[in-house]
């Protein structure tokens, strides 16, 4: 039953023809997507064939099917991971009972606002992303941001599935709602702050990419252990497609370094910057914005709303089945260092109110393999300089450190102080400026822009030179 149905208006392995009247409300919200897609979606490129790859089926070898194809004809389709027969809640206060395949009446408006917070960051993407491809380094690189935005697109119906499915009127509402908010509009933006950060130039998208879609990874991740199962089952499909996005952030950010370390090798007394490369100093400062923005997506250090998800079974900790063997979180705590009168404060929290704090602790831990990555790629050079994660406190919007001041390793400091450095740590007007004006596309297949390095392979086995985008 994992063969998706491609016979169908919309592609599905869900049966979704079994239940008329689901289908004709998904095919009446299809135009609508088809029109934010048209208005929101990548500017300009919709009559290019791109090298796309699409899901054919949800099995770990045959779902990758790649392909030139134009991005309005692109499939987006509902696909889930099969059903385990049996399977039981693996966390919170209904651990070992049977998970649920409708809505649990008293969890509804949770799960609901769960869904639609996570549904709401996949359109934002693509609206942030949607000039880039006037400025793409290569065609490889064009075809890969496509490539994400095709599957956010997805991502965005994987969720609309859900809400037209097991909510009703209200799932209908906001699924409609989900094609009207934009990023960065000041009347309707979207939900989350880090998704209507304007991504102006490739280096914010590789960042983005890097950190921002890997706070999607742990996210799904706590979804994928929902008790809720078709919320599980669809987050562990997403799963298999973020892996990509986060592939291309990790490589890409790693190409700029490359190139950098490589115009750093040829002309040692020179700023890079005078050949067209740009300063790891400067790339440092990009990670701290775009890691900061996103560190913010974990919610509050300590969170009511978390403890309800979990003890309500909704959303648990990343690898709960795998990496925990006590389902309760009940009777532990957390040591969270708590702002008070100017200093922090060890305390010990409840468990379950620190669960966005265990999830962001998770997330920094891998953001740091990206990092080590990247470190390896200035050692080879014989260069000495290291990237580092600002610590969790820097820069904070959301939680217990917002309206505090720390530098990057987390010490307090006053605002002055703040305010007389940060133009050391963040991105100031003149470095966006500086990295703006190297944005010039380059379209010809096999050549690469100045300020990045090529990638060491093409996509599915095809060399770098290949046709990924048909102009
Ligand atoms: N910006 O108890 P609190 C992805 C709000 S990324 C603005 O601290 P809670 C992707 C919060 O909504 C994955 N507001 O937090 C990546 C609440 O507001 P209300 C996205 C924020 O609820 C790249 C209030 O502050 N998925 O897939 O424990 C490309 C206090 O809430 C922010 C999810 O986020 C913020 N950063 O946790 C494409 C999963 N943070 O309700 C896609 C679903 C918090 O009082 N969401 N607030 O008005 C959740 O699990 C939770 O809503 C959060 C917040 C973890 C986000
Ligand atoms: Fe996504
Ligand atoms: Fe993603």
């Amino acid at each position: 039953m994992t063969a998706i149905d491609y016979t169908q208006k919309i592609p599905n392995n869900v049966d979704l023809s079994s239940d008329k009247r689901l289908q004709r409300a998904l095919e009446h919200w299809q135009p609508a997507y088809q029109q934010w897609w048209h208005e929101m979606g990548p500017t300009d490129f919709e009559t290019n064939e791109i090298y796309l790859r699409t899901a054919v089926s949800v099995d770990s070898d045959g779902w990758a099917h790649f392909g030139h194809v134009k991005m309005p004809d692109y499939r987006w389709g509902i696909f889930l991971e099969p059903q385990q027969q049996g399977r039981v809640v693996p966390f919170g206060d209904h651990l070992g009972q049977p998970v649920w395949q409708e809505v649990p009446g008293e969890f509804r408006t949770e799960l609901r606002r769960l869904i639609v917070t996570q549904a709401d960051t996949e359109p934002a993407s693509v609206e942030q992303q949607r000039l880039l491809g006037h400025t793409a380094p290569s065609l490889y690189d064009l075809r890969n941001l496509f490539q994400v935005n095709v599957e956010e697109g997805r991502h965005l119906w994987a969720m609309v599935y859900l809400l037209h499915r097991y909510f009703g009127k209200d799932g209908r509402t906001e699924a409609e709602e989900l094609l009207e908010r934009r990023s960065g509009n000041a009347d309707h933006p979207r939900i989350l702050g880090t998704f209507n950060e304007p991504i102006t130039t490739w280096l914010d998208f590789f960042m983005f990419t890097m950190f921002t879609d890997r706070d999607g990874k742990f996210q799904l991740l706590a979804f994928a252990e929902s008790g809720f199962d078709p919320l599980a089952r669809t987050c562990r499909f997403m799963l298999t497609e973020e892996a990509h996005h986060m592939f291309v952030g990790q490589t890409g950010v790693g190409r700029v370094i490359q190139r950098t370390c490589e115009v750093m090798n040829e002309f040692p007394d020179a700023d890079p910057a005078e050949h067209g490369a740009i300063p790891l100093p400067l790339i440092q400062k990009y990670v701290n914005f775009w890691v900061a923005s996103s560190t913010d997506l974990y919610g509050s250090e300590i969170s009511s709303n978390a403890a309800n998800y979990f003890a309500a079974g909704l959303k648990g900790r990343a690898y709960e089945e795998k990496k925990y063997s006590e389902h309760t979180a009940l009777g532990e705590s957390f040591m969270v260092e708590r702002p008070e009168n100017g200093s922090l404060t060890r305390s010990e929290v409840p468990l379950r109110n620190a669960l966005n704090e265990v999830l962001r602790s998770d997330y920094l831990e891998d953001n740091q393999k990206g990092v080590d990555y990247w470190n390896r790629i200035c050692e080879k050079a014989n260069l000495s300089f290291r990237f580092s994660l600002p610590h969790r406190r820097f820069n904070r919007k959301i939680g217990i450190y917002t309206g505090l001041y720390f530098d990057l390793e987390g010490a307090p400091i006053s605002r002055e102080e703040f305010e007389r450095r940060q133009h050391q740590w963040l991105p100031t007007p003149e470095d966006r400026a500086y990295v703006t004006s190297l944005m010039k596309p380059v379209f010809e297949p096999g050549k690469i822009a100045g300020w990045i390095a090529a990638p060491s392979k093409g996509v599915n086995g095809q060399p770098f030179e290949f046709d990924y985008v048909r102009l």
